[in-house]
């Protein structure tokens, strides 16, 4: 796959009408494919977003794009997984691995408290100095995407890690990869906004994937996906770097010293 031509493909639905035009969020979705999957690869997309916990879709784009820039290749970042009896317990872990990686307490409230704000189809960048939202998205937020890890060698890592070969941990894994890899980004914090997925995590480049069983009810369709970020001297290069650098993860066993 590295050595052939890759596009980007990208997915987003929605209820009632577009995203722009105000219609709530149901799914979203990114991979890089070769020419000769592409038609796997929308197909793929298309079964993401026809059947989703959070309903049938009134609006539904793919678009493919071919990517130009040299593809980076990273390590999954180590996966740990932490069980958790109630969201309570979950969310106030969180919190403590949050402080694990250098965001102060206090910005850690700061940004609980305006959690229900921001009801976006992306991420939201909070500063960790002052504990403002500073990617001025509004409701879109940033959504990373030109990334993607291949199912085999995803399979391989799964298995040897003793951890589920779930789809849905294959892109939250890709994307705190990617996401973590850039030196401005101190660490993220996730849960789905799918009413049937409670399980998520606190991510960074020291502490690694924390994966925490339930950080929400179910039922619930508010999730949180929130970049603490350091230092953003330039924020447009920043968000270009989450939205544009193709990525792929490639676990090499032989370069893993976790094992
Ligand atoms: N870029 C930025 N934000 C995104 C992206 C993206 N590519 N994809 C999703 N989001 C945001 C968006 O606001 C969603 O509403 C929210 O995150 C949740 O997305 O077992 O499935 O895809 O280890 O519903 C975490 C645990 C699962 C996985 C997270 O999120 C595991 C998940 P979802
Ligand atoms: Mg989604
Ligand atoms: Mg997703
Ligand atoms: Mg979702």
């Amino acid at each position: 796959m590295g050595q052939s031509r890759l596009y980007s493909v990208r997915m987003r639905a929605s209820e009632k009408e577009s995203h722009e035009n105000g219609g709530s969020h149901i799914s979203g979705g990114e991979l890089l494919s070769t020419y000769s999957e592409l038609r796997m690869s929308v197909d793929t997309l298309l079964e993401k977003a026809l059947n989703h916990s959070r309903g049938k879709p009134d609006f539904l784009q793919i678009q493919c794009e071919i990517v130009n820039q040299p593809i980076k290749l990273l390590n999954p970042l180590t996966v740990q997984t932490n069980v958790v009896n109630a969201v309570e317990e979950g969310q106030e872990l969180a919190r403590y691995l949050l402080e694990k990686t250098g965001v102060h307490k206090g910005i850690i409230e700061k940004t609980y408290k305006e959690i229900p704000e921001y009801p976006v189809r992306g991420a939201i960048l909070i500063d960790i100095h002052t504990g403002e939202r500073v990617d001025q998205r509004i409701d879109k937020g940033v959504r990373v995407s030109r990334m993607d890890w291949q199912t085999k060698n995803f399979e391989k890592w799964a298995t040897s890690k003793s951890v589920p070969t779930n789809p849905r941990l294959k892109e939250a894994l890709t994307l705190a990869t990617k996401v973590c890899n850039h030196q401005s980004t101190i660490a993220e914090l996730c849960w789905s906004d799918d009413p049937d997925y409670i399980m998520g995590y606190v991510a960074s480049k020291n502490i690694g994937y924390h994966r925490i069983t339930q950080l929400k009810d179910y039922d619930d369709e508010r999730g949180c996906r929130i970049f603490f970020v350091d230092t953003l001297t330039d924020i447009n290069t920043y968000m270009s770097y989450l939205e544009e650098q193709p990525i792929l993860v490639q676990w090499e066993e032989e370069e893993d010293h976790d094992t």
